[in-house]
């Protein structure tokens, strides 16, 4: 008997804000009908007085307040019967008249979240990989050579040394023979300066850890003595 009771109790609570709904909307229709159809066109100088337009104004709006707000109250109830059958109809009322606009953001809210976090981290992943590639040379070494001034074939220094990293070595060559100054490992050439005379020139390359050559390569050049080692730490 009683959990018939209250199986019944949301149903026909729902029934009855519907009943509600209708009574308002049929109120309006006839309300509706009576002023156009009975009263505007029987009567040409309807509705009269100031007062009666402003009578039958108030009446309309109310009637239409009504209907609509009952329509909105139907529509709420009627989801609620359907969720919640088994809580009691005051419960129920409360509840799922909450529950449907707790519930819905819930979800659009996490998922719409969910794939902002992994574009934020995703992209911090990407931006934060380059950065430590220009950490590394961050070592710059700057060397000075001169071609001996006097016309012998010899540099002013038979050993040069640098940190690993990038390493320039910028020549003078005041002497009145053309020279350059060429980096080498072993055999395989890293860089150097055009062959020149009078002035400056420079030349820069990147060196690892190692024992590198510099000489020049204008022919017997070399040969002569013009070369020496350059220590890279
Ligand atoms: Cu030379």
């Amino acid at each position: 008997m009683h959990s018939a009771a209250l199986h019944l109790l949301p149903i026909l609570a729902a029934e009855k804000s519907k009943v509600a709904f209708y009574v308002a909307g049929a109120v309006l229709v006839a309300w509706a009908l009576i002023v156009s159809l009975g009263l505007g066109l029987r009567r040409p100088d309807f509705p009269g007085s100031l007062q009666l337009e402003r009578a039958t104004i108030a009446v309309t709006v109310v009637l239409v307040l009504a209907a609509v707000t009952t329509a909105v109250i139907t529509s709420g109830s009627a989801a609620k019967a359907g969720e919640t059958s088994t809580t009691t109809s005051a419960a129920g009322a409360t509840q799922t008249s909450a529950a449907p606009a707790s519930t819905a953001p819930t979800p659009t809210q996490s998922t719409a979240t969910t794939p902002a976090e992994q574009k934020a981290t995703t992209p911090k992943a990407t931006t934060g990989a380059p950065t430590p590639a220009p950490a590394p040379p961050a070592t710059v070494t700057s060397l000075a050579l001169a071609a001996d001034p006097g016309g012998m074939l010899a540099y002013d220094t038979k050993t040069l040394s640098a940190k690993a990293g990038t390493v320039t070595i910028t020549l003078k060559n005041n002497a009145p023979l053309e020279h350059d100054v060429t980096i080498a490992q072993a055999s395989t050439v890293l860089g150097k300066t055009p062959t020149f005379r009078a002035g400056s020139r420079n030349v820069t390359v990147k060196l690892s850890r190692g024992t590198y050559t510099f000489y020049c390569s204008v022919p017997g050049h070399r040969q002569a003595g013009m070369e020496g080692t350059l220590n890279v730490s």
